[in-house]
Parts: structure tokens; sequence; C-alpha cells
């Protein structure tokens, strides 16, 4: 197999940095989000300052607030996070459709016959990391390795606000260092069992056979010989269809008025043409949306049902868009929502079935 170029992404404490974002005041304090002491709640997340504490996710918050008295909680606004998330999303489509999302804040990249960034898995992390903070001011760790297992333990390396890359050349020092429970796989259970045969580390790990491991630990013995060895060939498995097709660009000098975004929507128009005819004929076209983010970050989308995918309907859509602040704007974003050939015929089936 080829040596692919796998790129793990996984937000700094995901909830709570939204928190921050959205609330100035949270600044320099000590945050967790999750449910009110009263009712038994426990942290979904926390951010790093309220970490220092020891306070940490799935924690009860009556324990948490016993460790940092000051901490200030927060009711989670899931919506909100789901939006972030389809956000993130949307960045991540545009370099790759083979994604795998693993929840809402973390995902594998399979960027192995992406052509941007000259190809260079680390510059599209380093794009990735500054664009998700560039239009949603939220902050993503990656890891970049020839497989997911490493992709993810790299993602994980120097967070928070963190890149770290394991080239191929590099995968056999790295894992050879490696403590055994940083392993895809290995919970305190397994972890227990290999330290009880003096394996700590994988070089440890190393030293024992393929047989041997199976006998010790069944069929995940033969998994754990690989892992030693920095191999992982499980494919990004892309499970998500997609809802939309878009460009969007933050202009480098906000844009003053209406006029300067009809300007831009040409090139727009153009970049969306070239996405929108590289996906296969298992979409088709719904309906133009555009989005106008401004330079206070406040930001709108429209949508118009049944309207051409032409000029004239997203400089109208735009129009209305930008009445709804009427001030500089620092992103525009031109899209076509999709309809989904493949899960309208499964419905269809579905139907006939019954
Ligand atoms: P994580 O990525 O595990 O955690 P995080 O993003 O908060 O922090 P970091 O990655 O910097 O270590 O989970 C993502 C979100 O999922 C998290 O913000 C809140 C939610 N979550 C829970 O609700 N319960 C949990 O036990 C965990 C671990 C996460
Ligand atoms: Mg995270």
């Amino acid at each position: 197999m080829s040596s692919r170029k796998i790129i793990h992404i996984d937000a700094d404490c995901f909830y709570a940095a939204i928190e921050l974002r959205d609330d100035p005041r949270l600044q320099g304090r000590a945050v967790a989000v999750g449910g009110a002491v009263e009712r038994r709640g426990v942290v979904a997340t926390c951010n790093y300052e309220a970490r220092t504490w020891g306070v940490h996710s799935a924690m009860p918050m009556a324990r948490a607030v016993k460790l940092c008295p000051d901490l200030v909680i927060i009711q989670p606004r899931m919506d909100v996070y789901k939006a972030a998330s389809k956000q993130i999303h949307h960045i991540l489509h545009d370099y790759t459709d083979c994604i795998e999302p693993l929840s809402l804040d973390e995902a594998f990249l399979d960027v192995s016959d992406c052509e941007m960034c000259s190809g260079s898995a680390t510059l599209i992390a380093k794009d990735i990391r500054s664009r998700v903070w560039q239009e949603l001011r939220l902050v993503v760790s990656a890891g970049v390795a020839p497989n997911k297992f490493l992709a993810k333990i790299a993602s994980d390396w120097r967070k928070p606000n963190g890149l770290f890359v394991i080239t191929p050349d590099e995968v056999d020092d790295f894992v050879l260092a490696l403590p055994v429970k940083k392993l895809h796989g290995v919970g305190k259970v397994t972890a227990g069992k290999l330290a009880r045969m003096g394996i700590e580390n994988c070089a440890q790990l190393r030293e024992h056979s393929v047989v041997h491991l199976s006998k010790a630990f069944g069929s995940y013995g033969e998994r754990l010989w690989s892992l030693a060895r920095g191999i992982d060939e499980r494919p990004v498995e892309p499970h998500s269809r997609r809802q939309s097709v878009s460009v969007e660009r933050t202009f480098e000098h906000d844009l003053p008025d209406l006029a300067a975004c009809y300007a831009q929507l040409p090139y727009l128009l153009a970049e969306l043409e070239k996405r929108l005819g590289r996906l296969d004929q298992s979409y088709s076209p719904e309906k133009p949306f555009v989005k106008v983010k401004f330079h206070d970050f406040t930001q709108t989308t429209i949508e118009q049902a049944g309207a051409a995918l032409d000029l004239d309907s997203y400089r109208l859509l735009i129009s209305a868009a930008y009445l709804r602040g009427n001030k500089a704007v620092r992103l525009l974003g031109v899209g076509v929502r999709l309809q989904d050939q493949q899960q309208q015929n499964a419905i269809q089936l579905e139907l006939f079935s019954q």
C-alpha cells in the first residue's frame, strides 16, 4: 500500500471554546459546560484554565466546583455547537470529501489525493487551522501522519493550539518510544495486562512475536503487533453525504458596501461552478444560498427555494443578506443546497415495499 496522508482534526475544549468566544466576559476565567450541581450534573467539558484545577470531562459538577470554587458553569447550547461543527465540516470539505467525522469536533481526512497547498498535508492542516480561526474564531489542533491511529495521537501531541506531523520516515522512532496505553484500542484492562507482562512501551511490545501476542490477547494480538510497528491500514470512511457545496472567502480588507460585495460575486460563482462540476451524478442542485459575515462577526444566511442558479439570483440574495446588517463585510459565501438522489431513491424503495 502506498503511503497515505491522513489528517486528524480535534477542536480544543470545543463546547467551552464556543462559550468563551460568544461571551468575552468569560476571558481568563475557569469555565465548565455541563449540568447544574443541583441536578447532579456532570462536566461535558471545560477550558484549559479549569483543567489546571483538575477539572475534566465526565466529572460530577459538584466535585468540579469543590476543586475550583470560582468555576463558571454554563448550560450546554447544543444547537450552537452543532452549527459550529457544521461550519468546520464545510471548511474541511474544501480540501477533500474523504472525511470521516468522529464526533462534533473531531474528524479524519484522507488528503492523499488533494492537490491544494502543493499536495502538502502539513500545509493543508495549517490552512485548515487558520481558516477555522479566521472564520469561526475557534482553535482546532491537528495531527498529520500516514495512518489514522498515528494522526489521532499526533493531534493530541501539541494540544492545545497544536500541529504535530509524523512523516513516514519518522514513524519508526515515534512508535518505539510510544507508551502502549496510547495505542488504538488499548484501554485500562489491556494496559494492565501488558504492564504485568513487563510491556510499557512499543519498543518492549515489539520483542513479542505475533504468535505470543495472539495467545495472550486473541484476535487483538495481531493488531497490537501491527500497531507497535506503526502499521494501521484502516481507511478513512466517509459516511456522511454532502448536503451542500459552497465557496467562502474571508477578505483581507473588509468590503465597505454592497457594490463591493457584488464585485466579488463573479469570482465566487466561478469557483462554485468548478466545485459543482466535481460532484458525481448522485447529487442534484436544489437551491442557492449565500452567507454574509460582517466585520463584527455577526453573520446571516439566506436561501431561496425555486430560484435559478445564476448571477441574478445570487445578487438578490446577497443584497437581502447585506441589508440585514448594512455594515462592512469580512466574509462572503455562495453555495448550493443539494438533493441527494441516493437518499431519495432509498426513501422511494422503502415506500414501495410497504
Ligand atoms: P473532546 O474533543 O474529547 O474534548 P474537548 O474538545 O472539550 O477538549 P480537547 O479536545 O481540547 O481535549 O470532546 C468534544 C466535545 O464533546 C466536548 O467539548 C464536549 C463533548 N463531550 C461531552 O459532552 N462529554 C465527554 O465526556 C467528553 C469527553 C466530551
Ligand atoms: Mg476536542
